[in-house]
């Protein structure tokens, strides 16, 4: 059989046990529920108080973030964790430059008008503010280019999901940042060339008298299809 052939499969499929404890109905419920309830209270935080947050509780909650499934389980991720001033100085003033651009015209109107309830502007301050900023990159492929990497986007998408939910689930605010283009963010942090900014997630404690945004999320009825 030829090395071509698309009908070949190769398993080398291994196995272990799988650890999985089935839970009485009541149990679950009432685990669905409460995390419900308290995911349901994660917003994102723009103003940062610069108390510092535990280091080992941020390596945690990336551990988490690693547990994600993944394309071939390929693990395309890496979180790059910055408390360092410097860093964090340099990260909010190229940010900032991009943002003005986009502010003052990279942007559509429709876009801008989408974002006025946010209140958001080219100002980044939560850039230095936040005591942690977490930048999630995106391997396009392996160190090697023939190392290919299987739904990329999916997957760190899936990763950033568990790591913020984590983050919040630990009593930390989170905003997800996405200053557009990001690859100052490869520069800054010396990241190599098969690696691209996903995410850019100032993490820390919001300030006493925080404020949110009054927006609000779907109702069941709009979101969930039962068929
Ligand atoms: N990156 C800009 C603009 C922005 C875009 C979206 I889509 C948002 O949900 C929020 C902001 C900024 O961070 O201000």
């Amino acid at each position: 059989m030829s090395e071509s052939d698309e009908s070949t499969t190769i398993s080398t499929a291994e196995t272990v046990p799988l650890e999985h404890t089935r839970l009485d109905e009541a149990t679950m419920r009432a685990r669905s529920e409460a995390f419900a309830e308290r995911l349901a209270k994660r917003r994102s935080v723009r103003d940062f108080s610069p108390d510092p947050v535990p280091l080992d509780v941020l390596e945690r909650c990336i551990d988490v973030a690693a547990q994600a499934p993944s394309g071939a389980n390929k693990q395309p991720w890496s979180f790059v964790l910055v408390t360092d001033a410097e860093v964090k100085r340099q990260i909010r003033a190229a940010a900032e430059k991009e943002e003005q651009a986009f502010y003052a015209g990279r942007a559509s109107k429709k876009w801008l008008e989408d974002l006025a309830p946010l209140g958001t502007g080219p100002d980044k301050p939560f850039l230095e503010t936040a005591p942690a900023l977490i930048v999630v990159f995106a391997q396009r492929h392996g160190s090697d280019r023939g190392d290919r990497h299987y739904y990329v986007s999916e997957s760190v998408g899936i990763a950033v999901g568990f790591l913020l939910a984590a983050l919040h689930d630990a009593g930390l605010a989170t905003l997800t940042h996405t200053p557009s283009p990001m690859r100052f963010l490869s520069e800054i942090l010396e990241r190599p060339r098969n690696e691209q900014a996903y995410v850019l997630i100032p993490v820390g404690f919001p300030v006493a008298d925080c404020r949110v945004p009054a927006i609000e999320r779907k109702q069941r009825s709009e979101y969930l299809i039962k068929r």
